[in-house]
């Protein structure tokens, strides 16, 4: 069933023992979503707590790690926060699937999994919902609140640059940067400095980068000797996968990553020409419509992979006739 935030308020108005769920490969906004949520409703005086995820990196660690669950805490209401899909919780939140309370998301492709769903598409990031919650449930906002749903919003526009940039993410911006936050200072941290591993990958990307359609398709394929060699961590990927798009003249920038796991790992980011999640989607994928992500499993080889994102991005282009 859909919901409004009013009605989302309300709900959590009337219920306690929150345990808050986020994505798999956690990034700025399901973390930063779980973590002013948490805060917010414990200024309420609720018991809330995050279920620990064992993806996140030390980039966006301190938004959470505090507010990580007891081992043997057991929830009286489930939430997920910008979660696109039940499989895309995190293997230590298996047990919670099918029983989540409360969904709430941002990405259009949403099944809508949860027994009550907010989910708005047309939200730049999911922390824009969870600042209305906030403010339908009365919390002021405190810096401490502010922070992780600065970073949330920040992350997932680009820091403001993408076309899921609105009216109201930058409303959430402006509210947060009253409570007294230095958003230059976070802004250098999220946005500026890189690791030298990362740069080397960057480097690495460039220089064998392939081009199809006319150059309008850009593939770039991240293999597990040269991380490894390098010493790249997840966290110095975080989304290099613009990096394509960046070039002159490229529409769909596609990034094919080799797992630890042996998946491999799909990321898309198109320009207003291309629709991202549609390619994700005859991938097994989804997303946005100019950002998507879509996973191969181990076995499949990254030539094969390569080959049937770059088939869905043709076919995208044959759609739209372009
Ligand atoms: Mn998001």
């Amino acid at each position: 069933m859909n919901v409004t935030v009013r009605q989302a308020a309300e709900a959590l108005r009337g219920a306690d023992r929150f345990l808050i769920l986020t994505h798999r490969r956690p990034d700025g906004d399901t973390t930063g979503c779980a973590g002013a949520l948490c805060r917010s409703l414990r200024a309420m005086g609720k018991t809330a707590y995050v279920l620990e995820n064992p993806d996140l990196t030390p980039r966006y660690a301190n938004l959470t790690a505090p507010l990580a669950a007891p081992a043997d805490f057991a929830p009286g209401y489930l939430l997920s926060v910008d979660v696109a899909a039940e499989n895309m919780l995190t293997d230590n939140a298996a047990g919670f699937a099918g029983r989540i309370d409360l969904v709430i998301d941002h990405h259009r492709s949403n099944p809508m999994f949860g027994t009550y769903n907010l989910v708005r598409p047309e939200a730049g990031a999911c922390a824009e919902i969870i600042y209305d919650i906030i403010l339908a449930l009365g919390v002021p906002l405190t810096q401490q609140i502010a922070e992780p749903l600065y970073v949330a919003v920040s992350t997932d526009t680009g820091c403001f640059k993408f076309s899921n940039t609105t009216v109201h993410t930058h409303e959430v911006a402006a509210a947060c940067l009253g409570t007294g936050l230095d958003c230059g200072e976070l802004n250098r941290r999220l946005f500026e400095v890189k690791r030298w591993q990362r740069l080397q990958m960057e480097q690495l990307m460039i220089k064998t980068m392939e081009f199809y359609h006319d150059r309008r398709i850009a593939v770039a394929l991240l293999r597990r000797d040269d991380l490894d060699r390098v010493g790249a961590t997840e966290d110095d990927l975080d989304s290099i996968s613009a990096l394509p798009r960046m070039i002159e003249g490229v529409q769909a920038g596609l990034t094919l990553t080799e797992n630890k796991n042996g998946t491999i790992r799909v990321s898309v980011r198109t320009t207003k020409e291309v629709d991202a999640s549609a390619i994700c989607r005859s991938c097994g994928g989804g997303g946005h419509l100019r950002a998507g992500g879509a996973t191969f499993p181990a076995g499949v080889s990254l030539d094969e992979a390569k080959r049937q994102v770059l088939a869905a991005a043709e076919e995208a282009y044959h759609e739209s006739g372009l």
